[in-house]
Order: C-alpha cells, then sequence, then structure tokens
C-alpha cells in the first residue's frame, strides 16, 4: 500500500502515521466493523469521487444490519472524503471508509465500545493486475461457499464477512488462478470475493438477483443501468455453474475492479469477448468524466486553484 500524507479519523485530518487504534478493539476481535471502497477519478473538471453518495449511505446501510450506529451523517462524511482528497492532494485514489467497534470492553456484545469511524485513501491500480482489464483473468469455483443470508446478513459490507471472501480467494490463488468464484449453499452461482458477476449468453446479460446472498454491488447497478442504456436484455436470474462454462462471456464488476473479463472458469476456456469489452469502455468513459449524461454520479472534489 502506498502510504498517503493524511488519515480521517473521528472528525480530524491526522498523520498516516498517526491512524492508530489499540490492539484490544472490538473490531480485531470479532470482525464487527463495516467498510466501504470507493473510487476517486482524475477527470477534465478535477478529481471527481464517483457515486460517493450511494457509498455512504451503503455504509449507514451496512451499520444498521450490525446494530451499529455511525456517529457521521452521510452529509458529514461526504464533506470529509472531500476533504481527504484534497489533502493527500491525488488525481486518483481508492477511497475506504471503515466503521468499527473500538476500545472499551471485550466479550462477543458490542455494549461499551465506541464507534471509530475512519477514512482513508491511497493510489490503488487494476484490482487483478495490469492485464486484467484487457486480457482478462481465470477463475476458480471455490470449494467454500458463500455466507448465507441468515449466517450474516450479506447486504451489509461488514468486515467480519470477508473471512469467507479471504478463504475463497487465498484457495484460488493457491490453486494457480487469479481468483474465486463462491457459490451459495444450495449451488447458486453468488459473487467472487470482491467482485459481482455477469455472463453473457446469445446476447443476453444475467447476473444473480440480490437475493442470492451477493453485495447490492453499486458497479453491478451501474452496469445493469448502462447495459440496457446500449440496449442489451439484462436479467437478473439464478445461474448454477454450467451456466458459466457454457458462457459466451463472463465478467466481474466491483469498484476496485471495475469491469473485468473472466477468460476462464475452472480451466474451461470462454474467451473475452466483445459485450464484455463495450461495458468496460462505457463505465470507464463514465468514471472518468467522459460522459456528460452521467455527470451526476460524479462528485467533483474543488481543489483550491493557485492565484497568479
Ligand atoms: N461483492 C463483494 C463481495 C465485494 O466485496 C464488492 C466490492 C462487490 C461485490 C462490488 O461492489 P461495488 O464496489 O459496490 O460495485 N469490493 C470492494 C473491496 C475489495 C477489497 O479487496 O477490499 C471494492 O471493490 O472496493
Amino acid at each position: 500500500m502506498q502510504e498517503t500524507a493524511k488519515i480521517w479519523m473521528n472528525g480530524e485530518l491526522v498523520d498516516w502515521a498517526d491512524a492508530t487504534v489499540h490492539v484490544g478493539v472490538h473490531g480485531l476481535h470479532y470482525g464487527t466493523g463495516v467498510f466501504e471502497g470507493i473510487r476517486a477519478y482524475e477527470t477534465p473538471k478535477g478529481p471527481a469521487v464517483f457515486r460517493l453518495a450511494d457509498h455512504l449511505q451503503r455504509l449507514h446501510d451496512s451499520a444498521r444490519l450490525l446494530y451499529m450506529e455511525v456517529p457521521y451523517s452521510v452529509e458529514e462524511l461526504r464533506t470529509a472524503t472531500h476533504d481527504l482528497v484534497r489533502a493527500n492532494g491525488l488525481p486518483a485514489a481508492y477511497i475506504r471508509p471503515i466503521s468499527f467497534f473500538g476500545y472499551g470492553s471485550l466479550g462477543v456484545h458490542t455494549r461499551g465500545n465506541p464507534v471509530e469511524t475512519v477514512i482513508m485513501s491511497w493510489p490503488w491500480g487494476a484490482y487483478l493486475g495490469e492485464e486484467s482489464l484487457a486480457k482478462g483473468i481465470t477463475a476458480k469455483i471455490s470449494s467454500w461457499k458463500r455466507v448465507g443470508p441468515n449466517v450474516i446478513p450479506h447486504v451489509s459490507k461488514a468486515t467480519g464477512i470477508y473471512l469467507n471472501s479471504m478463504l475463497a480467494t487465498t484457495e484460488a490463488e493457491r490453486g494457480g488462478y487469479d481468483e474465486g468464484i463462491l457459490l451459495t449453499d444450495q449451488g447458486f452461482v453468488a459473487d467472487g470475493p470482491g467482485e459481482n458477476i455477469f455472463v453473457v449468453k446469445d446476447g443476453r446479460i444475467v447476473t444473480p438477483p440480490l437475493s442470492t446472498s451477493i453485495l447490492p454491488g453499486i458497479t453491478r447497478a451501474t452496469v445493469i443501468e448502462l447495459a440496457r442504456e446500449l440496449g442489451y436484455v439484462v436479467e437478473e436470474a439464478d445461474l448454477i455453474r454450467a451456466d458459466l462454462y457454457l458462457a459466451d462471456e463472463v465478467f466481474m464488476t466491483g469498484t476496485a475492479a471495475e469491469v473485468t473479463p473472466v477468460r476462464a472458469v475452472d480451466d474451461v476456456e470462454i474467451g473475452v469477448g466483445d459485450v464484455t469489452l463495450e461495458l468496460q469502455r462505457t463505465y470507464l468513459d463514465v468514471v472518468n468524466g467522459r460522459s456528460d449524461e452521467r455527470a451526476h454520479w460524479l462528485d467533483v472534489v474543488e481543489v483550491s486553484v493557485a492565484k497568479v
């Protein structure tokens, strides 16, 4: 991780090295936190954060599902994010807000622990490697099943859920694959460890419905909207692993992964297809501020211009 100058911590910008907590924090012991992954892009109007308010609203929703109250409103966190982007002076950055139960008392109940809220930002390139966007990645169906909706509410981007993701991604990597794909206990395709998944078959685009134990991805929603506007039929329907093997194209979406083609699943070669690349191009145009119709999704950060 590339260090940047400042981190926003509980209302203040502090030096990167000073953003520390005690080893007794509740979130470290029990995974009791919620977080977001957001990207700011370099646009003609300056650094712009993609769908910032939507991400911050999801942070609040995630917290509610863990009986946690984030002590800052969406608007306060939005201002904080702008302050941080300005302070770190990066034209493009990955932004990571996190709220977690802090130091106070241990034991699995959360009573007596303050809620700490922190926002980090640093440069983060292509999530699955520099070549992944053009050449695609290989994926392996994980032997680990996705946590069910009555195990941990998967609609919540909760830190603890990422133990499930970590197992899938590590297993895939140890097997020589770039990424894992998780199925539900019933055998339906759910998602990647940090991405939603789409299949293209006979010109139609299919993605698992939100009831399939997945995170309601903001990139997923964005891509569905953009694809429909391009004239594609997009369905939210259950998929089984055979649908992946027989697909014309498979791709993954996420803030970090953007739109990444999956060129093989379990060594079944699929290749990188035109629909995926068209959606990837369209998405990258939107986030980089090259689309006027979607300018409302870009929250431009005012950076002061040096006086001449
Ligand atoms: N599913 C999961 C499990 C997930 O973690 C993400 C984001 C998505 C879907 C896509 O959601 P969205 O970003 O709103 O389109 N994963 C974040 C964290 C990845 C990480 O390794 O950390 C991300 O992409 O920022």
